[in-house]
């Protein structure tokens, strides 16, 4: 099938996908939203499309308890790595123990989460050696992306922050590294890992609601601790936005801001997460993206032409999640022109029926799920803009 799309390796750079098929084989549970098999959606597009066939394919190791521990704390990882999954006390009343914020019904302690969350990090901490050595120029790990998870705590779905562990592999070889982040939550864990350096920029882009939104935070001004003495100050950046932003108005506030912000910051690497969870469509997103304004945003920033890792994140719609990030691995290889003009899904490809229009760029109408009205005015989005233009005067590379 690479034959039939005319898919090759594109010229002058190399492409890898890094990725353990055992991921997929874990459950958080029966109604929990993250659903691990997304990613075996994910792969069976990218391989009925010939995507492989024009990219180094690794299978993702688990990282070592050593590894991890470049970022997390001794404690947590011991009681990740050894705590059972718990049993719902039989009064039926919810389990006190949080120990690190485990086994709350966000985060819970599931059969194999340890070996789930060490592939995790594996994948991520892979793509980033072949980053720093030069064996890619851009790498994928769909199963990575978990930006909430903190030192020793665990939040949002999310365990063990690959994403940091990866961006401290990237410090080794280069000087600076811009992280995006185009889930529709924000960044904290990546954002927070990074507070006292200036040596990482993070920009997320998310739905802010304090009160009602999870994990919170992010809002436009909180830029981290601001002191003489934190050389990190100002370069945490937040695009707090409303509900049913469309792939215009969104696209517009990445391309403005992402390129005032390379501009000043002059990254050497760029570590991207893309969160699913901001198509339209999604259990848990509010917004109106859709494929192609999503990818949008990752064609923008590969086109910048820095060595760049692509991590998933969430993404609460599997058949959208899939789509987005098959669609995203052949903009990495060049050939989403290709895939455009002809997107319907191959008659061979296991799971197609999952894919009710069989196509991997669905038409409007199939995506948009509920229609919901753009609650972004021009006039805060010229706000927002604006504070961070004055913020990265302080930001001179
Ligand atoms: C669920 O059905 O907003 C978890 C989570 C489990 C199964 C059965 C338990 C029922 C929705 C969410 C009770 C669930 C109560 N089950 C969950 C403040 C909250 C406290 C926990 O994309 N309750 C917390 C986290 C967010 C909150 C979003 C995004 C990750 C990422 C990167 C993380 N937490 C309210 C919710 C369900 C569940 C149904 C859920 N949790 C939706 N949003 C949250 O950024 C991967
Ligand atoms: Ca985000
Ligand atoms: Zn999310």
């Amino acid at each position: 099938s690479a034959y039939q799309y005319g898919i090759h390796r594109p010229k002058g750079y190399t492409v890898s996908n890094h990725y353990n098929p055992e991921m997929e084989k874990h459950h958080f549970g029966p109604t929990h939203p993250m659903k691990p098999w997304r990613l075996t959606l994910a792969k069976s597009l990218i391989t009925a499309f010939g995507m492989p066939a024009a990219m180094d394919s690794y299978h993702a190791r688990a990282a070592t308890h050593d590894e991890l521990s470049n970022f997390h704390a001794a404690d947590y990882l011991e009681y990740l790595a050894t705590a059972a999954p718990q049993q719902k006390p039989p009064d039926g009343s919810e389990s006190t123990d949080n120990k690190f914020n485990l086994a709350n019904p966000d985060c819970p302690l599931f059969d194999g989460l340890y070996n789930y969350c060490s592939m995790s990090a594996g994948g991520s901490l892979d793509a980033a050696r072949k980053i720093c050595t030069q064996a890619s120029q851009i790498a994928c790990c769909w199963g990575g992306g978990l930006h909430h998870a903190k030192k020793a705590e665990a939040s949002g779905f999310c365990y063990i922050n690959d994403i940091v562990l990866a961006i401290l592999e990237l410090l080794r070889c280069y000087k600076r590294v811009l992280y995006l982040d185009i889930d529709i939550h924000h960044g904290d864990g990546v954002e927070e890992a990074f507070f006292s350096t200036d040596r990482v920029m993070t920009i997320s882009f998310h739905k802010y609601h304090p009160e009602t939104f999870f994990p919170g935070t992010g809002g436009l001004s909180d830029n981290g601790p601001k002191s003489e003495s934190n050389p990190g100050s100002h370069h945490a950046i937040n695009v707090p936005l409303n509900d049913g932003i469309t792939d215009d108005q969104y696209g517009e506030m990445f391309k403005t801001i992402v390129r005032k912000a390379v501009d000043s910051f002059q990254p050497e690497a760029i570590a991207m997460q893309c969160g699913a969870d901001s198509l339209g469509g999604d259990r848990l997103g509010k917004f109106n993206l859709q494929v192609t304004g999503h990818a949008g945003c990752v064609e923008f920033v590969k086109k910048l032409r820095l060595p760049l890792i692509l991590f998933g994140g969430g993404g609460y719609t599997p058949r959208n999640v899939a789509r987005a990030w098959a669609f995203e691995t052949s903009i990495a290889i060049d050939c989403h022109r290709k895939i455009a003009e002809n997107p319907r899904i191959p008659d061979h490809a296991p799971w197609r029926a999952e894919f009710r229009q069989e196509s991997l760029l669905p038409s409007l109408e199939e995506i948009l799920g509920e229609p919901k009205s753009n609650k972004n005015t021009k006039k805060r989005m010229d706000e927002i803009i604006m504070h961070i233009t004055e913020q990265l005067r302080f930001v001179n590379k």
